[in-house]
């Protein structure tokens, strides 16, 4: 199962890069900021008539939905989840930084995960309980960081004004810390506290195809996840997300998301 998807995402990745030349279709889904172009239905459409024909009984949830059958109960049998283009923004803009993520899941518990940029050539990955690697190398457990020593991931949306959260504590945080980055995919900033290039990453409203696969990764590594109030991630369901080094995701909460204004 492992060789056989690894070897659908090197391919699905090799198709983006071959791609590239001729700029995609691009429409737009609920605003001008939240783009779909014809790739993102590509790649999806791919991965789903390889997985149905591979594993008839497996659901699919993917962004697009391009399998149109609902989700049985998701906490049993086999759920593959499925970003094609985890940042379709930078496809667009950037012809770089952005990755596909496919996740498989049994029983709600996460068994492979992976998450390739086909444009850096880098393919994070991981089997439960095997460890977690980018491309062939393992990935080393993570060591604690402090706040002031931290480059965090976050996108600047979530400092200004927002129904979701109170800002002002975020706004703290990023005083506070070394760094801030925005890669724009959310998986690709998963991966990237995964291999140590972000200390934590922090997002406030995701799907499940933009957090399964990395959920699958970045516990092989020891990184904490939870959601901004501390609670576990539900991967079936929409939540935001806190991934971060031991130590330091505890700080983060204590020191900034804990506040009773934080909380809602
Ligand atoms: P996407 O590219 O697959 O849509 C930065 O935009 C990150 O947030 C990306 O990982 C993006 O995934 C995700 N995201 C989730 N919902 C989004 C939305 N409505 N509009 C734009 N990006 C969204
Ligand atoms: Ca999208
Ligand atoms: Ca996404
Ligand atoms: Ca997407």
């Amino acid at each position: 199962m492992y060789n056989q998807t690894k070897a659908w995402v090197l391919e699905a990745g090799q198709r983006l890069r071959e791609s590239m030349d001729t700029d995609p279709r691009i429409e737009y889904k609920t605003s001008v900021r939240d783009l779909v172009t014809e790739k993102d239905r590509e790649i999806e459409s791919f991965f789903v008539s390889r997985i149905r024909h591979a594993y008839p009984d497996h659901d699919i949830l993917g962004e697009e939905g391009i399998h149109e059958k609902g989700l049985n109960d998701p906490q049993q049998g086999w759920v593959w989840i499925i970003d094609p283009i985890d940042g379709t923004t930078n496809f667009v803009h950037q012809k770089q930084n952005f990755c596909i993520s496919v996740a498989l899941y049994e029983k709600g518990e996460p068994r492979l995960g992976f998450i390739y940029d086909p444009m850096a050539g880098e393919l994070f990955h991981a089997i439960a309980g095997q460890g977690a690697f980018l491309n062939d190398q393992r990935l080393a457990p993570l060591t604690e960081t402090k706040v002031e020593e931290a480059v965090i991931g976050i996108n600047s949306l979530w400092l200004t004004p927002n129904k979701h959260f109170d800002f002002k504590p975020l706004q703290a945080l990023v005083r506070d810390v070394r760094g801030t980055r925005s890669v724009g995919a959310a998986a690709l900033e998963m991966a990237y506290v995964a291999c140590g290039r972000l200390d934590a990453y922090l997002t406030l409203r995701l799907s499940p195809w933009d957090f399964a696969a990395g959920l699958a990764i970045v516990r092989e590594v020891g990184a904490v996840t939870s959601t901004v109030h501390n609670q576990p991630v539900q991967v079936f369901e929409k939540s935001s997300v806190l991934v971060a080094r031991p130590g330091l995701h505890q700080a983060i909460i204590d020191r900034y998301l804990h506040s009773p204004s934080a909380r809602r």
